[in-house]
């Protein structure tokens, strides 16, 4: 018996051309994610897709700290940041979703990463953890409580969504097949720990599709 999963909504994160193959911050395999996501949109009731979106000033990337190296780290107002490649630019051909990528599909297109001086890994929160994006309120209106998460990278963006929607109240599973990770020091295995800890679900796409 296939798992009913109208009731619930699939957010893809940041399935963009700058963490595929070839871009600017390319998390290995990335585009692998583009198959399955496409297989599972359409059994999803809601549909959500995020889109990474930096004006070329941001001050997650190196360029923008003289000196710095990529995957070094400052200290910011908000705490400690990881120094990126430039990625990501909105409006550029890095920023666009895959071009395989079914996103007709979606019923909702989320930017975040827009303001200069604070990065958003997390589909609901910026990096203060404060500034809210807008996604939960978007999710409570649709009626939605349970929430699968797919995309790039695991570690980052696809995670730290994960764990604020469970501390937003929702049940969380976190495809781990339909994700690629970035794993800079350790960072995927303190992903999956940290969303162990907190109650995510660690589930397969075959899981979904069973
Ligand atoms: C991401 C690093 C910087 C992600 C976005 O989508 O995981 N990682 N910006
Ligand atoms: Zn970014």
């Amino acid at each position: 018996m296939a798992v009913s999963l109208e009731d619930r909504a699939l957010v893809v994160i940041d399935v963009q051309n700058d963490f595929c193959p070839g871009g600017a911050l390319a998390v290995g395999d990335g585009d692998s994610v583009v198959a399955p996501i496409n297989r599972l949109l359409p059994k999803f009731g809601v549909r959500v897709l995020t889109q990474d979106w930096h004006p070329a000033d941001h001050s997650s990337f190196a360029d923008n700290h003289p000196g710095a190296t990529p995957f070094s780290t400052v200290e910011m107002p908000y705490g400690t940041q990881v120094l990126w490649p430039a990625h990501c630019i909105q409006g550029t051909e890095g920023a666009a979703f895959h071009a395989k990528l079914e996103t007709t599909a979606a019923d909702l297109v989320i930017r975040k990463g827009f303001r200069s001086g604070i990065d958003s890994y997390s589909a609901f929160f910026e990096n203060d953890h404060e500034t809210a994006t807008g996604l939960a309120g978007y999710l409570r209106e649709r009626g939605v409580t349970k929430l699968c998460f797919a995309g790039l990278a695991t570690d980052f963006c696809v995670a730290w969504s994960a764990l604020d929607a469970v501390k937003q109240g929702f049940e969380v599973a976190v495809v781990t097949d339909a994700c690629r990770a970035i794993d800079l020091d350790g960072s995927l295995d303190a992903a999956m720990s940290n969303m162990s800890k907190a109650g995510v679900d660690l589930v397969s796409v075959a899981d979904l599709e069973a």
